[in-house]
């Protein structure tokens, strides 16, 4: 496999602003963010986003307006009177996009392709805009390990399914290896705040690492998806041993999302909250008002850490 070596920020950074790292997009030449239905000939990118400082994104739509609603609220924002929350990909029916004063809100699909995608368009999308120091957030979902549901893991290190921290991508007939590393200071500033913020105190929080499949069922050792080519000590065996290389969540974005951040030069956490203990069982399982009530914890993390940040950026 190539591997990819560390990339310089330095270079990213220029002038402050985001650059990308693909010399084939030219200044001023049209650029079509098919997927979120937007483009930097069609839309006045800069004026509609060039005070960007977070994006967070999560995996499902509902959550994603929900989060753009708390922020609202909790950074004391209104949108264009008459307007409310209006989801700027609308032209596109893949994602959903929302922009709370400096914070975009974002859904990502479930899995590593349906990330990707998204990722890459929002990282021009900030490059047309001018946007310069940019932090990212993903608010998931996870299945934990040995940990109380409903807990917080915040990650410190994305592994794949074989416990190796890049993401390997087939690139024109070739394996290629991305670091899927992330900001260990932004994961201890969150878990600092998790600690002592009043609000984050009826659950417990984790810094942990995060494995990151491509399938929910046999990808994460499960005994009940439609398939199943081995038996339940196996996968005991499985779940046991890699909670023991310190692997604390299992789910199926943070590698790329780690690896894509890392490449893009900005800044980057995953706080993801647990929704069963997979060392107890496969099914989730707990009532509809209860998983509600634990996405929620990551929102509340994320905005509380915004909220501080704003000023000082
Ligand atoms: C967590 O939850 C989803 C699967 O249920 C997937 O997107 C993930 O990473
Ligand atoms: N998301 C996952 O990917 N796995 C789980 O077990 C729960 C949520």
């Amino acid at each position: 496999p190539i591997k990819i070596q560390e990339q310089m920020n330095q270079y990213v950074l220029q002038q402050g602003k985001l650059q990308l790292r693909n010399p084939h997009i030219k200044q001023g030449h049209d650029d079509i963010l098919y997927h979120i239905a937007l483009g930097n000939k069609t839309h006045d990118l800069e004026r509609m986003f060039q005070d960007v400082k977070f994006v967070c994104l999560g995996g499902s739509p509902n959550r994603m307006h929900q989060f753009a609603e708390y922020l609202m609220s909790e950074l004391d924002i209104e949108v264009p009177a008459g307007l409310g929350l209006t989801n700027i990909a609308c032209g596109s029916d893949r994602y959903v996009l929302y922009k709370v004063g400096p914070v975009l809100s974002v859904s990502h699909g479930m899995g590593i392709p349906s990330l990707s995608i998204l990722f890459h368009e929002l990282v021009k999308l900030l490059h047309h805009a001018g946007c310069s120091d940019v932090t990212f957030f993903r608010l998931g979902t996870s299945g934990g390990l040995g940990i109380e549901p409903g807990s917080l893991v915040i990650t410190e290190e994305a592994v794949n399914g074989l416990l190796q921290p890049y993401m390997e991508v087939a690139t024109l007939g070739k394996l290629v290896q991305h670091p899927s590393r992330l900001d260990s200071e932004l994961a201890q500033q969150l878990l600092a705040l998790a600690q002592t913020e009043p609000q984050c105190q009826g659950h417990s929080t984790y810094l942990g690492k995060t494995m990151c499949t491509l399938d929910f069922y046999e990808g994460q050792a499960r005994l009940d998806g439609a398939f199943c080519d081995y038996q339940p000590e196996d996968k005991m065996a499985f779940l046991k041993r890699i909670h023991n290389h310190g692997i604390r969540n299992i789910e199926m974005e943070s590698l790329c999302f780690a690896s894509y951040c890392q490449r893009a030069g900005v800044k980057g956490a995953v706080v993801c909250v647990t929704l069963l203990d997979r060392l107890k069982g496969d099914q989730v399982s707990s009532p509809h008002n209860i998983l509600e009530d634990w996405q929620r914890r990551p929102q509340r993390l994320v905005a509380l850490y915004i909220k501080q940040h704003l000023g000082g950026k």
